[in-house]
């Protein structure tokens, strides 16, 4: 991003595919802390495209037949994200640089979805606690937020991986995963037999941010035509970040989370963002969203000095 970026950002009302509701305010809360003004500065235009939800009955009526076991919200979250990757499609088309707040990070399936319409080799960089790498089969929980990863593999149910056209989105060896500390059996497994490149909290502790960030930018720069960034909020500490649903201990710090996109930024190499999972019904302090704005403009080019 040396050039500085035409900016389209689309809210994404959404929070049915967690295990808990409040997910869908995090756009509005993120807007009220003064995300447009922050990027006014920082960026060539800011066009607010588009506000994303689910209008009453819209959801998908899903045929008796399918078969959605141990997928909650199975019908909205199709939804939702057949909206989101057209929407998001139409603006890469446009060159505009698209930028998702979410949400609950089930909404990173129509985001990469749309993306991956117009690259052959994407690259995601996906920050968080977790991997976003079950499937029905292997979901603790059936919550889709925690498949999304996935389901851009090609990994979970027909009518998720066929959203917006052929699949797999994503290629193994295109995707970095960073923060880590929460991973479930069948994810474990299935990082390990992809080879996917994982730099878990321990990585972090012992390399330190900086090193794993250039080695993340090296790794993924080389062999990609555009690069994602898929920033889960609870990637970050919960003392830093307490207004997210599915918080887990031991965490990035403030600078280790401003670090990574200030690294980012400095390469060059994204393409899009979504930042996803704030929850302001967890969050009296609107600690969790101001976090959020600080973390976009440090993307765009917000310099300390
Ligand atoms: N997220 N691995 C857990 C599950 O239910 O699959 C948690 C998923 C969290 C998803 O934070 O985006
Ligand atoms: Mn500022
Ligand atoms: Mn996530
Ligand atoms: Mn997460």
């Amino acid at each position: 991003m040396s050039i500085k970026p035409n900016i389209a950002a689309i809210s994404v009302n959404f929070d049915l595919g967690a295990g808990r509701r409040g997910a869908s305010h995090g756009p509005k809360a993120i807007f009220e802390a003064g995300l447009l003004q922050e990027l006014q500065q920082l960026a060539d235009t800011v066009d607010h495209v588009a506000d994303l939800r689910l209008v009453n009955d819209t959801a998908t009526h899903l045929d008796t037949q399918v078969d959605s076991t141990n997928l909650n919200y199975f019908a909205e979250v199709i939804a939702i994200n057949t909206q989101l990757a057209e929407q998001v499609s139409q603006v890469v088309g446009q060159g505009h640089f698209p930028l998702i707040i979410g949400g609950d990070h089930s909404i990173a399936i129509g985001t990469i979805a749309g993306l991956s319409a117009h690259y052959s080799n994407l690259g995601v960089i996906w920050i968080d606690a977790h991997s976003d790498l079950n499937s029905p089969d292997t979901s603790p929980s059936g919550n889709i937020h925690g498949m999304s990863l996935a389901v851009s593999l090609g990994i979970g149910h027909p009518l998720l991986t066929d959203i917006h056209g052929t699949n797999p989105k994503v290629k193994p060896e295109n995707i970095v995963l960073i923060g880590a500390r929460s991973l479930d059996e069948g994810e474990k497994k299935l990082i390990r037999s992809l080879g996917i490149k994982c730099f878990t909290m321990y990585d972090i502790d012992r390399k330190g941010m900086a090193h794993v960030m250039q080695e993340a930018i090296d790794y993924i720069k080389i062999k990609t035509d555009g690069v994602h960034l898929s920033y889960d909020v609870d990637s970050v500490d919960p003392i830093e970040a307490p207004g997210t649903g599915t918080a887990v201990k031991g965490g990035l710090h403030f600078r280790e989370a401003h670090l990574a996109v200030e690294m980012l930024h400095e390469a060059g190499i994204v393409t899009s963002a979504e930042f996803v999972e704030v929850n302001p019904l967890l969050d009296d302090s609107n600690k969790t969203s101001q976090l959020a704005v600080s973390l976009i403009s440090s993307l765009f080019g917000e310099q300390i000095l």
